[in-house]
């Protein structure tokens, strides 16, 4: 397929930086196009584990031109140590693209994104405090600045100074806070931005391009579909679109330019941050996915809420996005539990509904309702190198979930490694 979108089909966290990374061998371009380094991405190739923020997970082949999207937000000190990062570990960024159009976060957005959360007190959304929330406001609000902006220093520099001189008015006056050094920031940040300067390209004009060209082009959700600002959790969600829709305004390309869409499932469900999550698990099992999944946020360590696999959830992601594949990720995590539970619908007020509600005290109102299955033995997930190899019940799961979800699952993770993915016969 020549245009593919892969993001996350819950609630972020699905394994999309491991399937990207794996999808990338055949792609040309690797794009992201919505978030900023709010995102974690995890990729383990050999004995090497790398987390990436901001750069797509195809920066580990070296001939894959790596595109961060106009809708992504970038924080410039961020950027540069990841650049760094990799850069220390052999890896090279040659190919990394920023698109002119990209805003930029400054510290005033990380200090906003702080103060308000405090404000929130328990209606908090569990923000990554990274800022986004408050540079995505300020884009849609005419005041961003943004890449292209850099390359015309006296003009950049006196709509920075009047943003920190307006934001600090706010920090003091609304949050009683301390205010931010002015000339500090622009100095710092002035640096950091000349040294991003020779990445900063028109980037929609290379993409368009390279469809044109026939080339492949692999799009890099982040966070998931029910974090999306129009179609998640709303207020409990990220300012971006994680959806499929996203990547047409967050990388320039026609709608019709897409022609796939692989939607990226946990075997459960995971949240990090607050918001609701009908199949929460609050027991021992809870906890045990936790500790076997390892399910920490990976770029603020925070404990992720464990539950079972809701397909009505999947159901409603599966339309949003038009997904045309799934990737079930973490099988391996549910090996070793006698019963496993999937959802399969909501009751609500006495009634079995089979959507996803918009109202937050709606959805506080809809009980799951399971269907039980056998689980399987964690040996029997050892020497698995092919999809026939696989658990008999793990098969019989992962054929419940396509039937319930309506979409082909075209492969399978058992672990993090590259040799861990299992394609479909
Ligand atoms: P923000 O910072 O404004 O985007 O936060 C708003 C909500 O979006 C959630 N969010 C995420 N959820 C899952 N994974 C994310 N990335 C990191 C990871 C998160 C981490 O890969 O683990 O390390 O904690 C991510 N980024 C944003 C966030 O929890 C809020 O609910
Ligand atoms: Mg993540």
């Amino acid at each position: 397929m020549s245009t593919l979108v892969v993001l996350g089909a819950q609630w972020g966290d699905e394994g999309k930086g491991k399937i990207t990374d794996y999808l990338a061998e055949k792609a040309d371009l690797v794009v992201r196009y919505q978030g900023g380094d709010n995102a974690g991405h995890t990729v383990e190739i050999g004995d090497n584990k790398y987390k990436l923020h901001l750069i797509p997970s195809g920066i580990f082949y070296n001939d894959k031109t790596c595109i961060i999207g106009n809708g992504v937000v970038v924080n410039p000190k961020s950027l540069l140590k990841e650049i760094k990062y990799l850069n220390d570990r052999g890896i090279s960024t040659d190919n990394l693209k920023i698109s002119d159009r990209a805003h930029i976060i400054f510290p005033y957005h990380v200090k906003l994104d702080q103060l308000q959360e405090e404000r929130k007190g328990n209606k908090k959304i569990g923000t990554t405090n990274k800022g986004i929330g408050p540079c995505y406001r300020d884009k849609v609000d005419r005041v961003g600045l943004r890449f292209c902006d850099i390359f015309y220093k006296d003009s950049f520099e006196e709509k920075l100074r009047k943003n920190i001189r307006e934001k600090n008015e706010i920090i003091e006056k609304l949050y009683g806070a301390e205010k931010l050094n002015e000339d500090q920031i622009v100095e710092e940040y002035m640096e950091y931005l000349d040294q991003l300067k020779e990445y900063v390209i028109d980037t929609t004009k290379l993409i368009n391009e390279a469809i044109k060209e026939d080339k492949k082009v692999l799009f890099e959700g982040a966070q998931g579909t029910l974090l999306d600002i129009d179609f998640g959790t709303y207020p409990y969600l990220t300012s971006s679109h994680p959806t499929s829709s996203g990547v047409a305004i967050g990388a320039g390309i026609s709608p019709f330019a897409l022609k796939g869409a692989v939607g990226v499932v946990k075997a459960y469900t995971t949240r990090v941050g607050k918001g609701p999550f009908p199949t929460e698990l609050f027991d021992e099992i809870g906890n045990e996915i936790r500790e076997k999944g390892h399910e920490y946020g990976t770029t603020t360590g925070r404990p992720r809420r464990c539950g079972w696999l809701d397909t009505v959830m999947l159901k409603y992601s599966a339309t949003i996005n038009g997904l045309t594949s799934l990737v079930i990720t973490k099988l391996d995590t549910l090996a070793g539990f006698e019963k496993l539970k999937i959802c399969t619908g909501y009751e609500l007020d006495g009634e079995i509904i089979q959507h996803f509600p918009a109202s937050l005290e709606t959805l506080a109102k809809c009980k799951p309702v399971y269907e039980e299955v056998d689980g399987w033995a964690e040996e029997d997930m050892e020497n698995v190198n092919s999809y026939d190899d696989l658990p008999e019940n793990a098969k019989k799961y992962v054929q419940r979930i396509e039937e319930l979800v309506d979409v082909k699952v075209s492969m399978v993770s058992i672990g993090p490694k590259r040799s861990e993915t299992i394609m479909r016969n």
